[in-house]
């Protein structure tokens, strides 16, 4: 048994349209703890940074101006390897072709406004959690 951390990231989509309680009750119903969670609105800086990886695509700007058009609520899992288990609840980055059953196959019809953010690798996890918390906050 691997106990894992991932981040995740509620879109300023799921927030408007009041699906914070949804997903995180997906999460907490799966047996992940949360380890610390807030909600906050993105400056343009640190939604860059958040994306860094995406900076050259092009559908960059549009990614930066919808995350940063509204509060997200960003938080840090734990569980047996939980960035594979978050990555199959929240289903495929195009929420047309997510499956049902899962979050962005449940609550969403488009790939930019897909509902939820959340990491990929434990690389991703080291520099996308640090983009809103500091290491003492996730212990
Ligand atoms: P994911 O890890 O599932 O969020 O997917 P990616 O890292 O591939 O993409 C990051 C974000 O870029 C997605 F959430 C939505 C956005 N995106 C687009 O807006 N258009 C695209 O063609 C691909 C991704």
């Amino acid at each position: 048994m691997a106990v894992e951390k991932t981040f995740v990231m509620i879109k300023p989509d799921a927030v408007k349209r009041g699906l914070i309680g949804e997903i995180v009750s997906r999460f907490e119903r799966k047996g992940l703890k949360i380890k610390a969670l807030k909600m906050v609105k993105l400056t343009r800086e640190r939604a860059e940074q958040l994306y860094s990886v995406h900076r050259d695509k092009p559908f960059f700007n549009d990614l930066v101006e919808f995350v940063t058009s509204g509060p997200v609520v960003a938080m840090v899992l734990e569980g047996d390897s939980a960035i594979s288990v978050v990555r199959l609840l929240i289903g495929s980055t195009d929420a047309r072709k997510a499956a049902p059953g899962t979050i962005r196959g449940d609550f969403a019809l488009d790939i930019q406004e897909n509902v939820v953010h959340a990491s990929d690798s434990p690389e991703s996890f080291e520099r996308e959690y640090r983009v809103f918390f500091t290491p003492e906050e996730i212990e």
